[in-house]
């Protein structure tokens, strides 16, 4: 039997982790054969409700799940974690400033970056969901001193699958046609879905879908508000298709990708592409063989994509700015 890898997961009792731990535990994330150590982290408050969680995980009997540890204490649920998914975040209430949002959620994501920085296992990659995604990540990159910042993600593959979902459904075509699709920016509705460089059944998405109008406007549109539509149609906002989202960033970093192609999640700008090094955005991105992972490079960039890179890029930048007492150097 492989040795057991130990997965964090915050906000446990929430409604995105209601779905994802399940996945991770069938061994959707990490394959069939590898077994789990899941370990939960919630507020006090909440640990009621995570112990009915806990009670359905082992209900579930699941053959890959090894050990399931509920707790409020960050160091406890970070001890020896592989990966961290960082779900958990104070929602924004009505009359919530965006900067007061940034402030509540920066202090508990320098707690968590501290804590990884002094428990987790020396490989920990760290995956951030819970938003707001790209300046938590960072928050929490800027805290875990020690930790290299190439193990500090967040999460735009949700914009790209609900992006690959609308160009299929345009082409009249399975999404698994749909290849190349980068995410660029922030995980906000300033968020760039780039269908200049994607393709369809191998061609370019423009040769397929001559609908320009649609792709400069509807379709990057619908991709920036899908969550504000499903939490009109739902009553609740995405959970389903952002755990199976979460699922898939990290089965994309942990397995090679097939030649060509790229997928979206947010890392630490290297200044590619212009992009101001050290914010936390989202851009093209393989997995090599060496189980590290790269920026795509020399992908064109016309004029009509600029524009939208560049507004992407300076709300992070803003976000950024909002926050710079919480960022340790
Ligand atoms: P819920 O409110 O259902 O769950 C969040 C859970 O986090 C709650 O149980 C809460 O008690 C817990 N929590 C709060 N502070 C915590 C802390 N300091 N430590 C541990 N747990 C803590 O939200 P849910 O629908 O699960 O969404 C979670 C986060 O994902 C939200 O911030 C949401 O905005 C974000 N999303 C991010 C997406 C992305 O693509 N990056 C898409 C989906 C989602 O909107």
């Amino acid at each position: 039997m492989k040795t057991p890898i130990t997965v964090t997961v915050t906000g446990a009792a929430g409604q995105i982790a209601y779905s994802l731990l399940f996945r991770i535990a069938s061994g959707s994330m990490l394959g069939p054969d590898q077994p789990i150590n899941l370990r939960l982290l919630e507020i006090p408050p909440a640990m009621n409700a995570l112990e009915g969680v806990v009670m359905e995980l082992r209900d579930a009997a699941f053959p890959l799940l090894n050990e399931i540890v509920p707790t409020s204490d960050p160091d406890e649920a970070f001890a020896g974690a592989n990966w961290c998914l960082l779900v958990g975040s104070v929602p924004r209430k009505a009359g919530m400033e965006r900067k007061d949002l940034l402030d509540i959620n920066g202090k508990v994501f320098i707690g968590q970056g501290q804590a990884i920085a002094r428990s987790a296992a020396k490989d920990v990659r760290v995956l951030v969901v819970g938003n707001p995604c790209n300046t938590n990540a960072l928050i929490a990159m800027h805290n875990a001193s020690g930790v290299p910042s190439d193990r500090f993600f967040a999460m735009t593959r949700l914009d790209e699958n609900r992006a690959k979902s609308q160009l299929a459904e345009k082409a009249g075509v399975h999404v698994t046609e749909v290849t190349n699709v980068a995410i660029w920016g922030n995980h906000s509705s300033t968020q760039y879905p780039d269908f200049t460089n994607a393709k369809i059944g191998g061609k370019p998405v423009t040769e397929v879908i001559k609908d320009t109008e649609w792709l400069k406007g509807d379709f990057i549109t619908t991709v920036q508000q899908r969550g504000a539509a499903i939490i009109k149609a739902r009553g609740a906002s995405s959970a389903a298709s952002a755990a199976s989202a979460a699922v898939d960033t990290v089965r994309s970093l942990a397995t090679q990708t097939p030649e060509g192609d790229w997928y979206s999640v947010a890392v630490c700008s290297d200044g590619s592409y212009g992009i101001e090094k050290g914010l936390i955005c989202s851009f093209p991105i393989r997995t090599t063989k060496d189980g590290g992972w790269e920026i795509v490079q020399g992908l064109p960039i016309d004029v009509f994509s600029q524009e939208k890179i560049d507004v992407t890029v300076n709300e992070l930048k803003e976000e950024r700015d909002a926050v710079t007492s919480l960022l340790q150097h």
